[in-house]
């Protein structure tokens, strides 16, 4: 095989944030900048030799030409093989399928995953391990060091290969199979659910639903689900031809992101029941009833308190998990359910040990993310299955399902303050004030309010003992309200902080308050001890979600 070496440099900043490295098209695609990253991670698997690797991504501008890359750069690593997706598809939980299916020795995934595609937006890659998870901290971490002393790539010399056609093609003497990137992961999600049930919900009279697939990676996945095998009426999935830009829009189902959605369900001529979206990569998932948007954290605690109607999850769950800042109404079900509920930082990679040790078989963010023990990536498509299963057993509406819920076990009234794109000497200055008035903080009284405790987040993994440190400020309320202060790891310019509030509310008449209102008095507070608009300028946060 001719193998090339080339001399590079170390790039600054190749430093893996909350989900792998993310940059700009523009940074990743100078000379040498990908190349030396994928090296960096080639340099940490000593033991790649002759092992299978699964690779594809979002779709997004720059993935045709970073698929060939690493294509040449794994057959000169000595990759035993490489599983790419037809034309370098696969959205992460389908990659995350692939891997486990058949035994891969790891994955490279190519997303920025919400962040807008182009030539002038945001590209990214990771590496997954054979478990299909995100690589931990200690791997990334040293990834990062490499990507520091790091002089030369290696890559064999050979033209690009068709990814278009299925089957098999060699690229220098390493063989390539180019997979469906369907098949294996729409198998694993009919073998979940009660295909037939919910089928059945989506061929009734009055019920209608839209999949937003945003212009992005789920639309193949969602035609050939909801329309292909479960009988949705055409035209259910719209947006749903994957666009290199995502069609100019951002691709993070939210409500001010994919606001035509939520307005669809909103506006009763529409006749539409169900909607939902899904995000660049297809992992995170937004729920929407008629004129009823469910928030991430809810949707997590739902999911859980009706496992039993799901065929897979009937039989109980070992436990579940959520980030830190997500809201505490899962913990609220896991106590129902007597199961244990773990607090992990934010990063699904946190996840992978008490999915793999089986201590968990839900997990869930605030940031829309769901998922379960069958992959080992947050994944969309399966959410929107789970809720459908539900609506179709339950026989009821989204808003009926949630109030109901709040109405057992209380309402965790929440919601997430973005304040994008700050300067990064504000934000760094507003942490280090708020790091500092910690101590003092716990016990204090302000404005008004006792604070019960507060400190930086430090997670200690139960099954290898590892340590996370300063993972977010929190502050907890005498009545048990959460104020949290974190900074955002996935963004690609200057620093965006994000603030999460939340207060427990058991009285159902009170469940109507908007959240907005729920939370003013606690979204003073928070001005109060961190002091984000004084410092950054910011009036009002950028999203609130
Ligand atoms: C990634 C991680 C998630 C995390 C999210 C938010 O999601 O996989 O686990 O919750 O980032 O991160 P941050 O608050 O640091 O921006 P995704 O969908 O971007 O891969």
């Amino acid at each position: 095989m001719n193998v090339i070496s080339v001399v590079t440099k170390p790039f600054p900043g190749q430093k893996p944030g909350t989900s792998g490295l993310r940059k700009k098209v523009k940074l990743f695609s100078q000379p040498g900048y990908l190349e030396s990253f994928v090296q960096s991670i080639f340099d940490n698997l000593p033991d790649r030799q002759g092992k299978t690797l699964v690779l594809g991504g979002d779709g997004r501008y720059f993935n045709d030409v970073a698929i060939q890359i690493i294509l040449r750069m794994a057959a000169a690593a000595g990759f035993g093989r490489v599983l790419v997706g037809q034309n370098g598809i696969l959205s992460t939980p389908a990659a995350s399928a692939v891997i486990r299916k058949r035994g891969a020795f790891g994955g490279i995934i190519l997303s920025a995953s919400h962040n807008p595609g182009g030539a002038d937006g945001d590209f990214g890659i990771k590496y997954n391990l054979g478990n299909g998870g995100p690589a931990n901290e200690g791997f990334t971490d040293a990834v990062y060091q490499r990507t520091q002393d790091i002089s030369v790539y290696r890559q064999v010399a050979a033209e690009d290969i068709d990814l278009g056609r299925l089957g098999e093609t060699r690229i220098g003497e390493m063989p390539v199979s180019v997979i469906d990137p369907v098949a294996d992961y729409a198998a694993l999600l009919e073998s979940l659910f009660d295909f037939g049930r919910i089928a059945n919900l989506l061929a009734r009279p009055g019920f209608r639903m839209r999949f937003d697939a945003m212009h992005a990676v789920n639309g193949p996945y969602a035609h050939a689900i909801l329309e292909d095998r479960l009988g949705a009426p055409a035209g259910t999935v719209v947006n749903g031809t994957p666009l290199p830009d995502f069609g100019g829009g951002h691709p993070d189902p939210n409500p001010v992101y994919a606001a035509d959605l939520v307005a669809a369900l909103a506006d009763p001529k529409s006749g539409l029941s169900f909607g939902a979206a899904s995000d660049g990569d297809g992992d995170r998932n937004m729920i929407v009833g008629r004129g009823f948007i469910v928030s991430p954290s809810d949707s997590l605690a739902v999911l859980a308190a009706n496992h039993q109607l799901i065929p897979a999850y009937a039989l109980g769950l070992a436990g579940v998990a959520r980030s830190m800042p997500t809201s505490c109404a899962l913990d609220r079900v896991a106590a129902e359910l007597g199961i244990a509920c773990y607090e992990t930082p934010t990063g699904w990679k946190y996840f992978g040990n008490l999915l793999d040790a089986g201590k968990a078989t839900l997990c869930g963010e605030e940031s829309a993310g769901t998922g379960s023990n069958h992959v080992r990536e947050k994944d969309g498509l399966w959410a929107v299955l789970y809720w459908l299963n539900i609506v179709a057993v339950r026989e009821q509406p989204v808003e009926q399902i949630v109030r109901e819920h709040w109405r057992r076990f209380g309402r965790n009234v929440y919601a997430r303050h973005d304040y994008e794109g700050l300067q990064t000497a504000q934000a760094e200055t507003l942490f280090a004030e708020l790091r500092q008035k910690l101590p003092a903080l716990a016990g204090s009284i302000v404005a008004g309010t006792r604070i019960k405790a507060a400190d930086d987040f430090c997670y200690i993994d139960p099954v290898d003992g590892s340590r996370s440190e300063r993972q977010g400020v929190r502050v907890i309320l005498e009545d048990g309200s959460r104020i949290v202060f974190r900074m955002s790891g996935t963004g690609t310019e200057g620093a965006t902080v994000r603030l999460y509030l939340e207060r427990y509310e058991p009285d159902p008449a009170r469940h109507e308050i908007p959240a907005g209102e729920a939370l003013v008095s606690l979204a003073a507070l928070a001005e109060k001890v961190a002091r984000i608009a004084e410092i950054s300028g910011r009036k009002v946060p950028d999203v609130i979600s």
